[in-house]
C-alpha cells in the first residue's frame, strides 16, 4: 500500500491487493460459517442423542417403580417391599421392610451407570383445591410464597372460581369481577386439573411463577370432600392442612411410620394437641393414582425431569398397572445439595425371615 503514489503502475497495484484481501476474507468467512453450521448440527445432534438417553433411563427408572407397585404390599404410607400381602394396609411398617415411601421422598436408582433421582407421591396426600373450606390451600400458598395476604386472595379466588355460587368470599373473586376484566366466566364447578388456577383472576400476580410450579406439585383437584391421606402428605401439606410449622410437621411424618393415622384421634396420638384439623377428612389408604417424576441426579447443563402417574388396578380384573402420559421438561428447582436419596428397594421376594 506504501507503494501508492511512488510509482505511476502502482495503482492497479493498490487496487487488486485489497481485493485479493476481500477475497481472502471472504472465503474465510465461509468456511467459519460452515464450520460453525457443521458445529451447530453437531450440538442439535448430541442434544437429540442427550434426550433420548434420559427418555429411555428416565422410563427404565419408572418402570422399577410400576414393578414394585404391582408386586409388593400397600400400607397407609408406603409400599412395604418383601413383606406380607396378607396382612390389613393399617398394618404399621416394620423396621425389617425395605419401604417404598409414597410421599414424595427422594430415592436413587442406577440405570446405565448414572443415578436417577424418583420421587412418588400418592395423590391422596396432597392438598384439594376444591375443598371447600380454603384456609388450609391459603396456609399452604404463604408457606410457598411467605405472603400471607396474597396468598389469602389467591386461595379465595381459587375457591370462588370453584364454588357454584355468585358469592364473593373475602379477598376472592367472582363472575362479576370477570366480566369487568373481560373474562370468561369462573368454572362455578371442580376443577379437574391443578393447572386450571392459571384461570383464577390474577393468580398469576397473586402468586409468583415458581412458587406456582411448587404448589402444583403439593395440590390436586380431587372431588370435594375426597379424603386426605396424612400417612403420604408432604411436609408443606402437613404443616398447612394442620395449621403447625414445618418442625412439628416434620416431627409428625417421623412418628407416622410407626403408627399409620387413620383418623383425628390416631392423629391427636402422634401429634398432641393444638392440632386445626376441624372439618378435614381423612383417608386412611392412599389413592389410586401416584404421580411419578424422575430426573438425573447428575444432570449437566440441561436439568429435566419426566413426570407421569401410575394408577393402580381397581380389581384383580384389570391390569395392575396404568400407565399415564409422560412429560419431560426442563427441571429449573434449585434442589439443596444435602438432599441425599435413600437406595431404592429392590423388588422381588426375599427369603422367609
Ligand atoms: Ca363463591
Amino acid at each position: 500500500m506504501t507503494l501508492r503514489g511512488v510509482h505511476p503502475t502502482a495503482s492497479s497495484q493498490g487496487f487488486v491487493l485489497p481485493v485479493v484481501a476481500i477475497a481472502i476474507a471472504v472465503f474465510a468467512l465461509s468456511v467459519l460459517t460452515l464450520v460453525s453450521t457443521i458445529d451447530g448440527a453437531a450440538t442439535r445432534v448430541a442434544r437429540l442423542q442427550d434426550d433420548a438417553a434420559f427418555e429411555r433411563r428416565a422410563i427404565t427408572a419408572q418402570s422399577r417403580i410400576a414393578f414394585l407397585m404391582a408386586t409388593e404390599p400397600l400400607r397407609a404410607g408406603a409400599l412395604a417391599v418383601g413383606a406380607d400381602r396378607a396382612a390389613p394396609i393399617e398394618t404399621p411398617l416394620d423396621p425389617r421392610d425395605r419401604a417404598l415411601h409414597l410421599d414424595g421422598r427422594a430415592y436413587a436408582t442406577v440405570v446405565e451407570g448414572r443415578t436417577m433421582v424418583v420421587n412418588v407421591q400418592d395423590t391422596a396426600g396432597l392438598l384439594n383445591l376444591n375443598a371447600a373450606d380454603h384456609t388450609r390451600l391459603a396456609r399452604l400458598i404463604a408457606g410457598v410464597t411467605g405472603d400471607s395476604s396474597a396468598a389469602m386472595r389467591a386461595a379465595a379466588s381459587v375457591a370462588d372460581y370453584a364454588d357454584p355460587d355468585d358469592v364473593r368470599r373475602q379477598g376472592g373473586a367472582e363472575g362479576n369481577d370477570y366480566a369487568r376484566r373481560g373474562l370468561p366466566r369462573p368454572r362455578g364447578a371442580p376443577l379437574e386439573d391443578v393447572r386450571e388456577v392459571n384461570d383464577v383472576l390474577d393468580w398469576d400476580t397473586l402468586v409468583p411463577e415458581m412458587a406456582s410450579r411448587t404448589l402444583f406439585t403439593l395440590t390436586r383437584a380431587a372431588p370435594v370432600d375426597a379424603g386426605l391421606n396424612v400417612n403420604t402428605a408432604p411436609v408443606p401439606v402437613i404443616a398447612a392442612a394442620l395449621g403447625v410449622d414445618e418442625g412439628r410437621a416434620r416431627q409428625i411424618v417421623q412418628r407416622r411410620e410407626a403408627q399409620p393415622v387413620r383418623n383425628a384421634d390416631d392423629l391427636a396420638a402422634i401429634a398432641g394437641g393444638g392440632l386445626q384439623s376441624e372439618g378435614l377428612s381423612f383417608a386412611a389408604a392412599p389413592d389410586r393414582m401416584m404421580r411419578v417424576t424422575v430426573r438425573d441426579a447428575n444432570p449437566g447443563r440441561a436439568p429435566r425431569r419426566m413426570t407421569t402417574s401410575l394408577v393402580l388396578a381397581e380389581n384383580v380384573e384389570t391390569p395392575p398397572i396404568g400407565v399415564g402420559p409422560r412429560d419431560i421438561s426442563p427441571d429449573p428447582e434449585q434442589r439443596s445439595s444435602d438432599e441425599r436419596p435413600e437406595p431404592l428397594p429392590a423388588g422381588g421376594r426375599l427369603p422367609p425371615r
